[in-house]
């Protein structure tokens, strides 16, 4: 399918998505929404896919939710559109993993954006920020609530009322994103780092994906509960049989997904 605001390849097992509206920065339109849940589900129901690598260009991840699109709008319409709702519950729908690989700005919905994927890669030159503030608005799909919880109180309220962005090594100090790399060399990185999780069994890394994200969800104690049954439920499985075969043979395991 032929596709407006991305470009969409695969490189063996894993599905790469480029966000692709360099006019606007990656500015999220609902095109562009709605085009990135067709792609993201076409990726998880295609067997041949175990990871899907999320990113834009050097200059910008996406540098928000489209605001030329938003200034258009009342309170009435965003309201009985649920604005951004059906985008957010789609997004987090997605059982592979999804790993973002974020360059230049990730700002308001683009943070956002790179903050529901399952984890984040970021280039040397990655911006981080939540500046809705200055537009009279805060952010609406999760730049309160998951920066909060990656990143703790004291930056995720300095950010959200100062609108400053975030560099990527502070934004590595600070827990909100596991590695950083060159820029001219992210995309190769992400790249590698995905073709690896692609190597899994893929009902493990579904259950890993499940898990780790349960724990943002609930107590402690229910989140170690679902833990050990999806664990107890992957030895249905004949990955679970062939990968303790494949160490007590000490031979590589041949995982087939089931
Ligand atoms: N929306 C629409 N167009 C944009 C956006 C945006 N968010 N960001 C940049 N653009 C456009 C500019 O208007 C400009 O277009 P044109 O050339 O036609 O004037 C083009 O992209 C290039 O931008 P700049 O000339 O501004 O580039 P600079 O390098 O000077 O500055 C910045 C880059 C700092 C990133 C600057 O563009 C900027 O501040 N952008 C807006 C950042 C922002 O405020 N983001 C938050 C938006 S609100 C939001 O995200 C709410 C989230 C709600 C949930 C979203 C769910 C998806």
């Amino acid at each position: 399918m032929a596709y407006e605001t991305l470009i969409v390849e695969t490189r063996d097992h894993v599905g790469l998505v480029k966000l692709n509206r360099p006019e606007a920065l990656n500015a999220l339109n609902q095109k562009l929404l709605g085009e990135l849940i067709c792609a993201l589900r076409k990726f998880d129901e295609d067997d041949a896919i175990r990871c899907i690598v999320l990113t834009g260009s050097e200059k910008a991840f996406a540098a928000g939710a489209d605001i030329k699109e938003m200034s258009e709008k009342s309170y009435v319409e965003v309201f009985r559109e649920d604005l951004f709702t059906a985008f957010h519950d789609d997004f987090l729908r997605i059982r592979k993993p999804i790993v973002a690989a974020v360059a230049g700005y990730a700002l308001g919905g683009g943070c956002e954006l790179a903050m529901m994927c399952d984890f984040i890669i970021a280039g040397d030159n990655a911006r981080f920020g939540q500046p809705e503030i200055n537009l009279g608005v805060i952010p609406g799909i999760g730049g309160t609530q998951r920066l909060t919880r990656f990143v703790g109180k004291s930056k995720a309220m300095d950010m959200n009322l100062t609108g400053r962005f975030m560099d990527a090594a502070e934004a590595e100090r600070s827990g909100l994103v596991s590695r950083v790399v060159p820029a001219d060399k992210l995309l190769d990185e992400a790249l590698s780092v995905a073709a690896k999780i692609a190597e899994k069994p893929l009902l493990a890394a579904i259950a890993a994906k499940e898990a780790v994200n349960r724990a943002y969800e609930t107590t402690l104690a229910e989140g170690v509960r679902h833990e050990r049954r999806l664990f107890h439920a992957l030895f249905a499985t004949e990955d679970q049989a062939e990968g303790m075969a494949a160490f007590l043979e000490k031979r590589a395991p041949q995982f087939r997904g089931r």
